[in-house]
């Protein structure tokens, strides 16, 4: 791949590393948020920084000097002796206490130094001792909280991140490819199922000899540690601590093996029972007849399934969810793809929280072949953005000059508003109208009650002006769970009132999950999938909200933002008076963007 920009994101980590630490030690919040501000910018620029000297580093946004210093040490040497000083001062134990959900820096500074706290299951223990709830800002709610948290890190435990994986593997699919005498090489298992946390990758490759294949797995450069290695099969562990691994199989097997690889294991075992009972036996190997043994086919997946009377099922369907049955009876659904996507509907800039200008973002944006292109940044009640009235609408000047230069991409001026504990958001409806559309988001307040968080979210489904719930459970996989909300009662007010759910697509996120959009679609909902993308490289990051759209089952007409821009903007303007200049602008070529 060569394009992902890893020092980035290993100086992104660092600096916010540096943050939580200075947070722990009582360090003043003003740095502490400027590091974070760079530590974001720095892992959201699009070219590797490693390359970049003093001088060019000071030029991004929020990285000053004390920053680029640290950062040309970092590459330097190594490592940061400022950052080496700090995590010399705070025992590892507490170190690993920030990372568990809800608690944070603040709190486990507060656990350490009042309780002398320094591990995970110290707190439990101090929890369950009932010895939290008596410190400042800690209480019986803050508890079960940090118990939730506790669960939820373990449950994630060693499984990476989607997107982690999904480069890992496309580097090592790439170097493997190249080697004399492979014929075919591909990712199997969880991750050619965009399951949204992978255990280990899966790595298939067919050769006649797969000596010079293992050979140079073995040897590739993310090597850490060889666990196994073996004529059919060698299992590496990676520096990060992700096992991967590699399959070599006779051309002939490929189909069979591919089958068998990807999974699931319940999938699987539901297919071997279909052979079962045609006479035949299903293994890695190929399908056999069951009475002679022997080999019926093998070489392709589409000829292995077409052998047992069925159509090929696309693997994020492979779950064991009702696809066999559904394929039997000629009933699986044509489900979406990222070609079919048309546009981006969630996306930052500068402004507010994103890292690239609305210039670069827009530019990117066309590359990428879009149609049409929201720029959605935050609304004022994210105080940390400072946004107001007219910085938003200074905004909307600049995008509809854009619109001039773009002519084959629609512009829409959005916004993400936030939904506030009762439902309201930040901006009265008149001014809401002027926007070509919002999406609506929980940011704070997450532990509300379960009835509260219902009322709050369908209240903001009844707005006329909301027209997407951003990340509509706030789930942070590993780190934050989903709020606490009759997603069912959520689903019928998003199809009474015209209200798409979002599937956001940072891998981080991936909310709605794939089992709530089964459930959703019931209900007859449509879902729009986004990038949130922060930075100009994050628009790529559709691929996972497709994925995980696909292991929802969802086909082109359920996702608004594959419809032409006729019957998306029918959709858009969902309750919404109609003035007099949008029914003259839906005439004119400007289109959205100059509307308002
Ligand atoms: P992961 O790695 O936990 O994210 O999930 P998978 O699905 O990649 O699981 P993994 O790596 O253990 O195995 C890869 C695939 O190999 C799995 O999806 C199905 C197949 N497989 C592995 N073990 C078995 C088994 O005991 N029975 C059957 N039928 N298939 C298996
Ligand atoms: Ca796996
Ligand atoms: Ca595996
Ligand atoms: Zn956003």
């Amino acid at each position: 791949m060569g394009v992902m920009a890893r020092p980035n994101d290993e100086v992104e980590a660092l600096l916010q590393e540096y943050a939580d630490l200075l947070s722990i030690t009582g360090g003043d919040a003003f740095k502490v948020r400027a590091y974070e501000r760079a530590a974001r910018a720095i892992g959201g620029h699009h070219e590797d920084v490693s390359a970049l000297d003093a001088q060019a580093l000071r030029a991004l946004p929020g990285v000053g000097r004390s920053v680029a210093e640290k950062v040309a040490e970092f590459f330097r040497t190594g490592r940061v002796q400022a950052i080496e000083d700090v995590r010399a001062r705070i025992p590892a134990g507490v170190r690993q206490l920030t990372a568990v959900p809800t608690l944070g820096p603040k709190k486990a500074a507060v656990l350490y130094h009042d309780l002398g706290i320094s591990s995970v299951e110290e707190m439990v223990a101090a929890i369950h001792d009932e010895r939290l709830r008596d410190l400042k800002g800690f209480g019986p709610k803050t508890e079960e909280n940090i118990l939730h948290g506790v669960e939820l890190l373990q449950q994630a435990g060693d499984r990476a991140l989607l997107d982690v994986a999904w480069e890992l593997a496309a580097e090592i699919v790439d170097e493997l490819s190249a080697v004399t005498g492979c014929l075919r090489c591909t990712h199997a298992g969880s991750l050619r199922r965009f399951r949204e946390t992978i255990g280990d990758i899966d790595i298939l490759a067919a050769a006649e000899d797969s000596g010079p294949l293992m050979e140079r797995f073995s040897r590739l450069s993310i090597v850490d540690e060889v666990v196994a290695a073996g004529e059919k099969k060698t299992s590496v562990r990676t520096s990060k601590g992700l096992q991967v691994d590699l399959r070599v199989v006779p051309p002939q097997a490929w189909g069979a093996a591919l089958q068998y690889f990807t999974g699931s294991k319940a999938h699987n075992i539901r297919v071997r029972e279909m052979a079962v009972h045609a006479g035949l036996k299903l293994s890695e190997y190929g399908l056999f007849d069951a009475d002679t043994g022997e080999l019926v086919v093998s070489e392709t997946e589409e000829k292995v399934y077409q052998r047992l009377g069925l159509p090929w099922i696309a693997p994020p369907l492979r779950e064991d969810r009702g696809e066999v049955e559904a394929a039997a009876r000629g009933g699986l659904p044509e489900l979406v793809t990222e070609r079919d996507i048309r546009g981006d509907l969630h996306t930052h800039t500068d402004l507010t929280d994103g890292v690239s200008s609305l210039e670069d973002m827009v530019r990117a944006a066309a590359g990428r072949g879009h149609a049409y292109y929201a720029i959605t940044d935050h609304a004022p009640d994210m105080a940390m953005q400072r946004m107001s009235e007219e910085k938003i609408l200074a905004q909307r000047a600049r995008v509809r000059e854009l619109a001039d230069e773009y002519p084959r991409l629609r512009l829409l001026h959005g916004t993400e508003l936030n939904i506030a504990p009762d439902g309201e958001v930040d901006w009265p409806a008149e001014f809401l109208a002027g926007f070509d559309l919002c999406v609506a988001s929980v940011h704070s307040h997450f532990t509300q009650s379960g009835p509260e968080m219902t009322r709050r979210l369908v209240r903001a489904c009844e707005n006329p002006c909301v027209n997407i719930i951003g990340h509509p459970t706030t789930r942070l996989i590993g780190r934050r769970p989903a709020v606490d909300a009759d997603l069912g009662e959520v689903f019928r007010a998003c199809a009474r009132t015209g209200t798409a759910l979002e599937i956001n697509s940072a891998p981080d996120r991936l909310d709605l999950r794939d089992e709530d959009i089964l459930h959703a679609k019931r209900y007859g909902v449509r879902f729009a999938i986004n990038s949130d993308a922060h930075a100009t490289q994050q628009l790529g990051l559709l691929r996972y909200g497709v994925g995980t759209a696909q292991r929802g089952w969802l086909t082109r007409d359920d996702v608004i933002n594959t419809w032409p821009w006729a019957k998306l903007r029918a959709f858009l303007r969902k309750g919404r008076e109609r003035d007099s200049a949008s029914k003259h602008s839906k005439h004119s070529k400007r289109g959205a963007a100059g509307r308002g």
